[in-house]
């Protein structure tokens, strides 16, 4: 399969009430903290449900400190308002940081009351390519002049064939666009990242889809990276070899771990040598900072 698109870099623009991130072919791979989410962190979330919010702010820091672009918030803990939690957890973050964030949820009056709580132009995580789904999610991205991360996968199950997920993304671009008026710029697909100890094949499944997405549709993509090495001893060292694979089939920003400085590191020196980092004057500007810091 020969590539289609031949138009400029598309960039999605990401702000918060006063910082801008974008995301690009040609720009600097975009770091997407994962760590504020309660899924799996039992401790976390009978906290969030005795109403103590304090790890977001942990939490918030130590992704910041490791260089995390943007932040991704999801308040998924069962038998909890998550609408009213998932506005107040924004409502801290952005008073704790001025990244853009990510509002994550597959509850859709949750990203709504996200959306709300949200100064700024949000990145929506996710909607996938069910017509109902496309319906109710994508109105809300339009009104709020926001983002959208969508999955090429429905009726809840994920197809393990490229062409079903090169299938889904046609579909849901076609509809964002011309149903509902979003710009192919502002749609960042997920070409679904799943874990390497269930199937052996899975990352290459992965990245053909966004090898595929990115010469035929151009336009970006993020993913779970620390999906593909759960359950796996050393998972840094995974994370560190499988995100610069991902970068140089077209993955242009991931929800990883932005704490540990062996991933964030391999993506840094990854953007290097993807030419992303002119005359590598961020990594020279990093390695200098960090002189100082310990001199
Ligand atoms: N695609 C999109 N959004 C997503 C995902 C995706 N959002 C959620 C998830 N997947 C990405 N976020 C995480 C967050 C944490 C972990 C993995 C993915 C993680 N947590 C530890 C673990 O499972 O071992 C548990 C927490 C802890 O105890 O530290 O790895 O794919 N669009």
């Amino acid at each position: 399969m020969t590539g289609s698109y031949s138009g400029e870099p598309l960039h999605t623009v990401l702000r918060s009430a006063t910082r801008e991130v974008v995301l690009g072919h040609d720009q600097r791979f975009c770091l997407i903290g994962e760590r504020i989410n309660p899924t799996g962190r039992r401790i976390f979330q009978d906290q969030l449900r005795a109403g103590d919010m304090s790890a977001i702010e942990r939490d918030v820091h130590a992704q910041v400190e490791g260089g995390a672009d943007v932040l991704d918030v999801n308040m998924g803990v069962p038998l909890t308002d998550e609408p009213d939690l998932l506005a107040r957890a924004i409502t801290m973050v952005q008073e704790l940081t001025d990244l853009p964030i990510c509002i994550d949820s597959s509850v859709v009056e949750a990203l709504e009351a996200g959306l709300s709580a949200y100064r700024g132009r949000a990145l929506v995580n996710s909607v996938t390519a069910e017509d109902d789904r496309l319906a109710a999610i994508l109105p809300l991205v339009k009104k709020h002049d926001a983002a959208i991360i969508a999955l090429p996968n429905d009726h809840d199950e994920i197809p393990m064939e490229a062409d079903k997920r090169l299938d889904l993304t046609a579909k849901i671009i076609r509809v964002a666009t011309e149903e509902y008026g979003i710009a192919r710029a502002d749609i960042v697909i997920d070409p679904l990242a799943m874990p390497i100890g269930a199937d052996t094949t899975t990352s290459l499944v992965t990245f053909e889809t966004m090898r595929r997405i990115r010469d035929e549709h151009g336009v970006n993509m993020t993913c779970g990276a620390s999906n593909t090495s759960f359950g796996m001893p050393d998972r840094h060292t995974l994370g560190a070899a499988w995100l610069p694979m991902a970068m140089t089939a077209g993955l242009t920003s991931a929800i990883m771990d932005t704490r540990t400085p062996q991933i964030v590191e391999a993506v840094k020196a990854a953007d290097v040598f993807l030419d992303h980092d002119e005359w590598g004057m961020s990594w020279i500007a990093a390695h200098r900072a960090k002189a100082t810091a310990t001199a």
